[in-house]
């Protein structure tokens, strides 16, 4: 099977401008975190956090989680990123589908994984032995992070996975267990010259189409569409996150999360409270979101009470909650 050359990991090494900071867990202690990355909100990677994990590759995760259900995203056609600007679903609004991680497994050996983007999204680690393990107990501690919003979620797939250029409300920590995985970054400030989807979507959509998602690609900018992208463009950051290594994304930082090479690549993610929390009060990307989402309430509820008299009526819920 060819591969699209923007996922063959060498290539995009080769071209790549690393322009985040990466620094060791050894030369940082909370209060340097704090200072230097945290309180300004400025993304770095940390390396060394993770050194005593294994790999998580396939069998190990099989090992752990064989027997666990999920709910996958099947992208299908549904994601092409020429036809983003007309996308009617981002990110979790796609297509859901359960199965047992095992099936899932299967999927991924044999190449069907690949072909119609059948990615794990926010898959939650919680009530499994993942979720106990050791170096995701101190990750908090060595970093001054206090305050999970989050348990612990995966994000794993073929390398033909990207996630769509969104923020989030809150502080990120992207930690890479398998595989490698290209971030495209442009700091809260460039918003509108990155157009995201305008939140009176919300009303048709409810929280298929998310106002944190970008119309813009940033695989194949199209500067005649979206020209004030040129503009973000000098604002753009570029990392490759390595199996073992962690990003830090400060809250309203814009993303674009690529799978690298021909395999799984897998990462596991936990989202923190904005602090200070100055940042978080001055930060109207925040504001924008939590509008969105009471946008968005009128078809949520709609949908809930279609669910409640349709058939299929556990499996609809739980969809609706999913996406919220
Ligand atoms: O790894 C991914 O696919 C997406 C992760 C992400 O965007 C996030 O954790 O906010």
């Amino acid at each position: 099977m060819n591969k699209p050359t923007i996922n063959n990991y060498d290539s995009v090494i080769d071209k790549i401008s690393d322009s985040v900071p990466r620094v060791n867990i050894s030369s940082l202690t909370p209060k340097i975190f704090a200072q230097r990355y945290q309180k300004p909100g400025i993304p770095v990677v940390i390396t060394g956090m993770l050194e005593n994990e294994p790999d998580w590759n396939l069998d190990y995760i099989c090992e752990k989680i064989g027997d666990q259900e999920f709910i996958f995203r099947n992208y299908h056609l549904e994601k092409n990123d020429s036809q983003q600007q007309e996308a009617t679903v981002v990110g979790s609004g796609v297509a859901l589908e359960r199965m047992k991680f095992s099936e899932y497994a299967e999927l991924l050996r044999n190449g069907k994984a690949y072909e119609s983007d059948i990615y794990l999204g926010k898959g939650p680690l919680k009530n499994t032995t993942l979720a106990q393990t050791p170096s995701f107990q101190t990750i908090g501690k060595q970093l001054g992070l206090t305050k999970p919003v989050t348990g612990f979620n995966m994000y794993m797939g073929a390398g033909i996975h990207k996630s769509g250029l969104h923020y989030d409300l809150m502080d990120n920590t992207l930690m890479q267990l398998h595989g490698a995985k290209k971030v495209v970054l442009f700091p809260p400030s460039q918003i509108y010259n990155l157009y995201p989807i305008e939140l009176y979507h919300h009303f048709f959509h409810g929280m298929k189409l998310r106002s944190c998602f970008s119309r813009v690609s940033t695989q194949k900018p199209d500067l005649e569409t979206f020209p004030k992208l040129e503009q973000a463009l000098e604002h753009k950051q570029e990392v490759i996150v390595h199996s073992h290594e962690t990003l830090y994304i400060p809250s309203g930082w814009w993303h674009d999360v690529i799978a690298l090479g021909d395999e799984m690549v897998c990462s596991v993610s936990r989202f923190w409270r904005v602090y200070p929390s100055t940042r978080a009060l001055l930060s109207w990307s925040r504001y924008r979101s939590v509008i969105g989402f009471f946008c968005a309430m009128p078809y949520t509820t709609l949908s809930l009470i279609g669910a409640l008299f349709g058939s299929n009526k556990k499996q609809k819920i739980s969809d609706i909650l999913y996406r919220i």
